[in-house]
């Protein structure tokens, strides 16, 4: 018997091999390779703390918590020092310049909810054209490129699930005109599913039902796959983090860059005030002077409905999941020496498809199983001089998440057009709307025709040939 096996038998999932020696000599190898992957001292851990044992929720929940301070924008609140804003984006320009930023998107989820089926950012998003999320973000970066004149690298965390799709998508499109070289894929961390006595389930006779670990699985992903050294010997020391799913991100924003060296930050934050009490979005918050984000889910209801004497949402800062990392705070929380267990666990009880003892399968039709993952914004109280600055919603994020309703494709699209109807109206350029300044029908523009108001006019008005704006009219 393997040394592995009889590891397994020892810590109560010796039925992992139930069906070891009926498998192929291949199929042993992959089942073998998987078992030692897994650290059975950590799962038992987190199966007593977190399902046997479960923290309960007492009435004084989160009275220890306060809203977090965040920097104002100019145009939102009175007290906004424009001054500031104006520097930082100066600071955040230099950076750019000297080349010291990466772009890094966390793309390895499973975006079950979306019902896709493929890698999300392979997803066609863009109001004519049907973009892929992947090319809007590439071009976003060709962009700045072109502006800063220098080809900014963009890491891309994939999972086991998507991996090999999302780099056949890359070479199908060529990379949307980036440099291959400065785009670079790696693979997060899987976590075992397990039922509600701890015990590990199998999705099929040779194979443990494995899920990525989180997007907070990055930190040591980006250790692990080698980006924290590449970043080094490239000179990169600033990491512009954002999710596959929101094509209204500004990938690599010079003002946020800005106020993050600026601050001589571990970790920065972008806020919006949430639009309504139970929005689906972490709440940053205080505790014992340190920044964190308290997820949706875990906030008490009398908490996210409270309001301040003017009748405001108390904990009103939502957290759009738009960061800028300090690349050796990563290698520390990210490393396997003092702080690399530092992220906690989250449990989400899921539907697991799963193979019995018997060698049948069974596809539960209720949560069954439960999955570990970490999330990336439970950094935030290691960081020191953590920033949160307030970005507009309508410039910085609209998701697909849903496939229909709320974030969903069409609430996007329409966002997408709002937006571009604002920069052409800056731009002096009539379009009819509706009350909400959507157009009745759609065009687009590409970040490569302008990525900002200012750079949107720029070529506007460089346009020896203006076309009208009306249906199915790109801008490229
Ligand atoms: C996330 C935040 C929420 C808010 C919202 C904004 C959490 C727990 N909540 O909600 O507070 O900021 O986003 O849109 O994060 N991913 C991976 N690997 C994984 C899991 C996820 O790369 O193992 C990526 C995924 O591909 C996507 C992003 O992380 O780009 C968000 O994941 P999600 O859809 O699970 O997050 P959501 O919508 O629950």
């Amino acid at each position: 018997m393997t040394d592995i096996r009889k590891h397994y038998i020892d810590c109560g999932q010796g039925h992992v091999f139930t069906h070891f020696d009926s498998l192929s000599e291949a199929e042993q190898q992959t089942l073998l390779s998987q078992a030692t992957a897994i650290d059975l001292g950590e799962i038992s851990e987190l199966v007593a703390t977190l399902i046997h044992s479960p923290r309960t929720g007492s009435e004084n929940e989160g009275d220890d918590l306060s809203p977090a301070d965040y920097i104002p924008m100019p145009g939102h609140c009175e007290s906004a020092d424009p001054s500031l804003w104006k520097e930082a984006t100066k600071r955040g320009e230099a950076a750019l310049r000297t080349g010291r930023v990466a772009a890094f998107t966390v793309a390895g989820g499973q975006g079950t909810r979306l019902g896709f089926d493929g890698p999300k950012g392979s997803y066609g998003v863009t109001p004519v054209l049907k973009n892929s999320l992947f090319q809007v973000f590439a071009e976003k970066i060709l962009a700045t490129n072109r502006i800063f004149g220098r080809p900014v690298p963009w890491f891309i965390m994939t999972s086991d699930l998507n991996h090999e799709d999302t780099v056949a998508f890359f070479e199908a499109h060529h990379y949307f005109g980036l440099i291959p070289e400065r785009v670079h894929f790696f693979r997060q961390g899987l976590m075992p599913a397990v039922d509600a006595e701890g015990k590990i389930l199998m999705a099929e006779r040779g194979e443990i039902a494995l899920s990525p670990d989180g997007h907070g699985g990055a930190l040591r992903a980006l250790v692990r796959s080698g980006s924290i050294r590449l970043m080094e010997a490239d000179g990169i020391d600033t990491i512009s983090y954002f999710q596959v799913d929101n094509p209204l991100v500004r990938c690599l924003d010079p003002t946020f860059i800005g106020f993050h060296l600026m601050n001589q930050s571990d970790l920065s934050s972008k806020m919006v005030p949430k639009a309504y009490a139970g929005e689906k979005v972490g709440v940053f918050c205080q505790r014992d002077g340190k920044a964190l984000v308290v997820e949706y889910s875990d906030l008490p209801e009398r908490l996210a409905g409270a309001c301040d004497a003017n009748g405001e949402l108390r904990f009103k800062s939502g957290s759009i999941a738009i960061h800028v990392f300090n690349r050796d705070f990563i290698a520390r929380l990210g490393g396997n020496g003092e702080g690399g267990a530092a992220l906690p666990f989250h449990l989400a009880h899921k539907k697991v498809p799963y193979i019995d003892r018997e060698g049948v399968r069974h596809e539960p039709t209720a949560p069954n199983g439960y999955k570990f993952e970490m999330f990336v914004f439970d950094a935030l109280p290691f960081a020191d001089h953590p920033v949160i600055i307030e970005t507009a919603r309508a410039d910085d994020f609209s998701p697909v998440k849903n496939a229909e309703g709320v974030d969903s494709p069409q609430t996007c699209r329409d966002d997408q057009l709002r937006q571009y109807v604002r920069w052409a109206r800056e731009a002096g350029i009539e379009i009819e709307t509706d009350h909400s300044g959507l157009p009745p029908f759609a065009f687009e523009i590409s970040p490569l025709f302008g990525d900002t108001p200012a750079r949107f006019r720029k070529s506007w008005e460089a346009l020896p040939h203006k076309p009208g704006l009306t249906e199915g009219v790109v801008l490229v």
